[in-house]
């Protein structure tokens, strides 16, 4: 339970994005979270973003990259 409304928000986005459910998205479910945020993003925008989110390097976006990545943008 949290009381900051954006970051119910983000989850869900976030989960509902998740399709394999494993709590990770790779380039095509972080490419539909964009979408449900109403972020329109080139493909090659998306890829970029999507390589500098990925912290860790392991070829997907966890929650807390996701977050770091939105909360970073302008
Ligand atoms: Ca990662």
């Amino acid at each position: 339970m949290t009381t900051d409304p954006v970051k119910d928000d983000l989850h869900t986005v976030f989960s509902r994005a998740d399709l394999g459910g494993d709590d990770r998205l790779d380039l095509m479910e972080f490419t539909m979270a964009l979408e449900s945020l109403g972020l329109s993003w080139t493909r090659a925008e998306t890829q970029d973003r999507f390589e500098r989110a990925d912290l860790n390097r392991d070829g997907f976006i966890s929650y807390a990259e996701f977050r770091t990545l939105l909360d970073a943008r302008d």
